[in-house]
């Protein structure tokens, strides 16, 4: 059976879970907290959440997870066949994790200083709601990010992107308040926020 180290709320684990319940796979779930990552840490050599352990296999790191998900279970797919399609989602996942996620990464870091520097959260804030017209128009005729079924590219944004719309009250993590906060709908945005819905309504590993 396959394992999965994770945490509660951690973004880069539920990329996964939805993965491998599109796939229909099960797992064994390995809860860690963040004050003790030591399960994760003798199994992977490294203290973040997710990993995936199949048999002697160890793979860190969301992404590598749904790459290695996509090789060895194909059906049914994340990733589209064609050779060029596949490299825009190549593109696409490496903007969302280099760029996109820069800026409430600065929020955060800015945040947990000690005189943060308001002008420059306001900067990057502003651009974090720009973004949201990006993937407005990503949805334009189609019911997800990369076409009609999910791909790789929901799996990957919509732990992140749901903040617009969704918010457990036991989540207190800054960086998911950020998210929160910054990437307000204000009843705009009409085709993301029927994604949110659309893909929060299926299931996690
Ligand atoms: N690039 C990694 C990042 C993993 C990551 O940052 N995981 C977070 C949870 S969402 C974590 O373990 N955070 C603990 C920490 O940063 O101390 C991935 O995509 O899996």
């Amino acid at each position: 059976m396959l394992r999965l180290y994770r945490a509660p709320f951690s973004t880069n684990v539920e990329r996964v879970a939805l993965a491998l319940a599109h796939k229909g796979l099960e797992v064994e779930s390995m809860f860690i907290s963040y004050e003790d990552r030591s399960l994760v840490e003798e199994v992977s050599g490294q203290g973040l959440v997710p990993v995936l352990v199949d048999d002697d296999v160890v793979v860190p790191d969301s992404v590598a997870i749904l790459r290695y998900l996509e090789e060895k279970w194909p059906d049914p797919p994340l990733f589209p066949a064609e050779t060029a399609r596949r490299a825009e989602l190549d593109v696409f996942l490496d903007w969302f994790n280099q760029v996109w996620k820069v800026r409430p990464n600065a929020i955060e870091a800015e945040l947990e200083r000690q005189d943060p520097d308001d002008a420059r959260v306001k900067e990057m804030s502003a651009r974090m709601h720009d973004s949201l017209d990006l993937f407005e128009r990503l949805l334009d005729v189609r019911d997800h990010l990369f076409g009609q079924d999910l791909s790789a590219a929901d799996c990957a944004a919509f732990p992140f992107l749901k903040y617009a719309k969704l918010r457990d009250p036991e989540d207190d993590e800054l960086f998911h308040r950020i998210l929160h906060d910054h990437l307000q709908l204000n009843g705009g945005f009409p085709r993301l926020s029927a994604w949110i819905d659309r893909v929060n309504e299926r299931p996690r590993a």
